[in-house]
């Protein structure tokens, strides 16, 4: 049985699900969605997912949404022994805190940005957006004091949307290496991974050059960095 994710590169939580199934190596069909226009509400998508958000992931009769809850199901099936979400409760728990901090914390913020630049023309993020964002790499700085990866010295599920969303968040208000720089060097490695362009610097550069040409368009003088 192929996997099929309904997807849409530009979107972080779906290059979370794309890192994972690439960590794993696993056979997915992609389905294109256009997240930018309304057309999506008259495809499948509404149907079988009624928050009709990407990704969506179909495997036989299972549809689950919501990225965290897709990667933690890909693991627990088709790679119940790998270190990406272990059996330890306090391992899985603290996997589990990183992975709301993405939900709740940082998903809310790059949303609330990403929809400032695209739609409301915003050249520059606004006070309250960038306390938001810079308390978030605040937090991810302390969460990567004793470890490589997010939530301890292994990769985890946790690092496949930590790293989406903080790189998404690093194309708009970039990290500095002065406040931040074992955050600086969670980036550097996550592009390391072998899988790391494909999955996720693609549609990185794909939303980076959405945000740019609206950027541009509001104003012919600036250069991406919208924080500063
Ligand atoms: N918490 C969800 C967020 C999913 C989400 O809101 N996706 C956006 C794209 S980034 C979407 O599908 N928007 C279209 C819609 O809500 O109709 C996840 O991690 O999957």
């Amino acid at each position: 049985m192929v996997l099929k994710l309904f997807f849409c590169a530009i979107s972080p939580p779906c290059r979370a699900v794309k890192l994972a199934l690439n960590a794993l190596h696993l056979n997915v069909q992609y389905e294109d969605v256009d997240i930018l226009t309304r057309k999506y509400l008259q495809t499948q998508l509404p149907k079988i997912n009624p928050q009709h958000t990407v990704p969506t992931l179909v495997d036989g009769d299972a549809i689950i949404w919501d990225s965290h809850a897709i990667n933690i199901y890909l693991v627990q099936k088709y790679a119940p022994d790998y270190s990406l979400y272990p059996a330890d409760p306090y391992q899985r728990a603290i996997i589990n805190q990183r992975l709301h901090f993405d939900s709740g914390l940082m998903y809310p913020c790059i949303y609330n940005s990403v929809v400032s630049i695209l739609f409301k023309q915003m050249r520059n993020l606004n006070q309250h957006q960038l306390i938001a964002v810079k308390q978030i790499y605040a937090f991810a700085e302390k969460f990567l004091t004793q470890n490589e990866w997010i939530a301890g010295d292994k990769l985890t599920v946790a690092d496949f949307s930590c790293m989406s969303s903080l790189s998404t968040l690093d194309y708009i208000f970039p990290v500095s290496s002065k406040t931040t720089p074992k955050l600086m060097r969670y980036l550097e490695r996550s592009q390391d991974l072998p899988y790391y362009e494909l999955a996720n610097q693609e549609g990185l550069n794909q939303l980076g050059k959405l945000m740019q040409e609206k950027v541009l368009k509001a104003s012919k003088n600036i250069t991406m960095n919208i924080g500063n």
